[in-house]
């Protein structure tokens, strides 16, 4: 009874941010994303008699205590609910990126743990099944089965069986878009997306107005993305980040998770916009930029950025395929 999954991360276009059910996690509004390929998660969960407890190993380390197994051990006990296997699981996971620093590792890691925990459990879901199940272990893992672009339908029934991700177009659909990632710093942030969020919703006076814009957004990049419109896409995922970002930093006491080189890429973004090398940046809870652009500015794009004050590292993504059980396990 063991299996191993691998799930991609993936970056919204159109933000996830803000809870109406936070046990059964349930957003206030739908969310667009890109699957990124090559930054991935991969886990393997094993049920055995002989386990006494959920074990879990993170990136090489035994976890004896902390968030992190807390969070894995209640997710655990759901599935364990739902395939009816009621043995203690081993579980190893490995991210290829850095953990915790706005890189969406809850992402891949609840997808990835919910495939490879159902799988093992000898339990087969379908990607709307795992996705309302990893959705509760992460908000954003319910994004992180289908490849390509993905929304994320917020539902509107309170047990949230109508909250769950379907793809929007392959990642066929557009083989010239490329997101960058650079790191700025690969510190743990101090408030969690979890508490930013909620925090969020309890105390911004711009709140409102983020739900009051986020349909005309998604109507846009359903359409951008449909249409391949790039400048589109670009605009409005763009200003989509920094309304996000505008309602956190207007919190009480405020989230401010930009990084003095986090705004040096932004205007260099808007710099190379000006000049006629088009990208548009993203950023989620934590320091690192994220810039989109197609293939024929990405080298230079990526030149301009790694040559800035406190960019340690770029990665250049393609759009990303789905979650995948595979063979080589990690014990
Ligand atoms: C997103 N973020 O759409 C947004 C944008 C961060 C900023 O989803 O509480 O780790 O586990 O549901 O999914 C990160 O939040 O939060 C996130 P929980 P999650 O990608």
């Amino acid at each position: 009874m063991k299996a191993t999954a691998r799930a991609n991360s993936n970056i919204a276009l159109v933000k996830y941010w803000g809870k109406r059910n936070s046990e059964l996690i349930l957003p206030y509004n739908s969310s667009i994303s890109m699957t990124l390929e090559g930054l991935h998660t991969t886990t393997t969960v094993e049920y055995s008699e002989k386990h006494k407890g959920d074990s879990l190993i993170m990136n090489g380390t035994l976890l004896t205590k902390g968030p992190e197994l807390d969070e894995v051990k209640k997710f655990m006990d759901l599935v364990r609910k739902k395939t009816n296997v009621h043995m203690h699981a081993k579980i190893a996971t490995e991210n290829n990126f850095p953990t915790a620093a706005g890189l969406a590792s809850s992402a891949s890691g609840f997808a990835a743990l919910a495939f490879a925990a159902t799988k093992a459990g000898q339990r087969e879901m379908d990607f709307r099944e795992l996705s309302i199940l990893a959705r509760q272990g992460s908000g954003s893992a319910s994004r992180s089965f289908h490849g390509g672009f993905v929304e994320w339908k917020k539902g509107s029934r309170e047990d949230g069986i109508d909250s769950f991700a379907e793809q929007l177009a392959p990642a066929s659909h557009w083989e010239n878009l490329r997101m960058i990632i650079s790191i700025v710093s690969t510190k743990a942030k101090k408030v969690k997306s979890r508490a930013g969020m909620g925090q969020t919703v309890a105390t911004s006076p711009l709140y409102k107005g983020w739900l009051d814009s986020v349909e005309k957004d998604l109507n846009d990049v359903r359409t951008a993305i449909k249409e391949r419109a790039f400048s589109l896409l670009g605009n409005v995922a763009e200003m989509n980040a920094l309304k996000m970002h505008a309602t956190m930093i207007t919190t009480n006491p405020s989230i401010i998770y930009w990084q003095p080189a986090s705004v040096a890429v932004m205007h260099e973004v808007h710099h190379m916009r000006e000049d006629g090398l088009e990208g548009y940046f993203t950023m989620d809870a934590g320091p690192q930029v994220k810039v989109l652009c197609l293939e024929k500015n990405a080298k230079q794009i990526e030149k301009n950025i790694s040559a800035i004050e406190g960019v340690e590292k770029t990665i250049v993504c393609k759009v990303g395929d789905k979650a995948k059980i595979i063979n080589e396990g990690l014990f």
